[in-house]
C-alpha cells in the first residue's frame, strides 16, 4: 500500500470544544503522521473556495457561517493509505450515522458542525495541501 498525504481539519466546534489533542492523538495511534499544521481562521472567501463545489447546495450558506465562525487547526497527515484510513476515522458526514469510536461520533454534534474535515480523493488532498501549506512548511523529517 502507498504512502499517501491527505489534508485535514479540525472543525470550529471541535476546536470549541478542546478535543483538538484527542483527535491527534487518533491519527497518531492509528499510523497518521501530523507533517504540518498551523491553527487559522478562515475567511467567508477561503471557505467558499474550499467548498466550491457545494456551491449550488442548499447547505452551502450554513456551510461557510459554521467554517469561518472560529479558529480551526489545518494540518497534513501522512502515512498508508492515509486518505482513506482519514475518512474511515472521521466516520459519516452525519454523526448520527457515524461508526461507534469514530471522532464524528465521539465529537460532532450534527451534520453541520461535524468536527473534522478530510479530502476525499487524491486529487483533492493534493489541491486542498497545497493551498494550505507552501512546500517549506510540510516536514518529512
Ligand atoms: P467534509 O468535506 O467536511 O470532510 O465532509 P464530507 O466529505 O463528509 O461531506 P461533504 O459531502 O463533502 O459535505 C461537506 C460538508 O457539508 C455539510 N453537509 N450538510 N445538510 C446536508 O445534507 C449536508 N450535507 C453535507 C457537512 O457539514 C459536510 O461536512
Ligand atoms: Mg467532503
Amino acid at each position: 500500500m502507498a504512502i499517501e498525504r491527505t489534508f485535514s481539519i479540525i472543525k470550529p466546534d471541535a476546536v470549541a470544544k478542546n478535543v483538538i489533542g484527542q483527535i491527534y492523538s487518533r491519527f497518531e495511534s492509528n499510523g497518521l503522521k501530523i507533517i504540518a499544521a498551523r491553527m487559522t481562521q478562515l475567511s467567508r472567501a477561503e471557505a467558499e473556495q474550499f467548498y466550491a463545489i457545494h456551491r449550488e447546495r442548499p447547505f452551502f450558506n450554513d456551510l461557510v457561517k459554521f467554517m469561518i465562525s472560529g479558529p480551526v487547526m489545518v494540518q497534513v497527515l501522512e502515512g498508508e493509505d492515509a486518505i482513506r484510513k482519514n475518512r474511515e476515522l472521521m466516520g459519516a458526514t452525519d454523526p448520527q450515522k457515524a461508526e461507534k469510536g469514530t471522532i464524528r461520533a465521539d465529537f460532532a454534534d450534527s451534520i453541520d458542525a461535524n468536527a473534522v474535515h478530510g479530502s476525499d480523493a487524491p486529487e483533492t488532498a493534493a489541491v486542498e495541501i497545497s493551498c494550505f501549506f507552501p512546500t517549506l512548511e510540510i516536514y518529512t523529517r
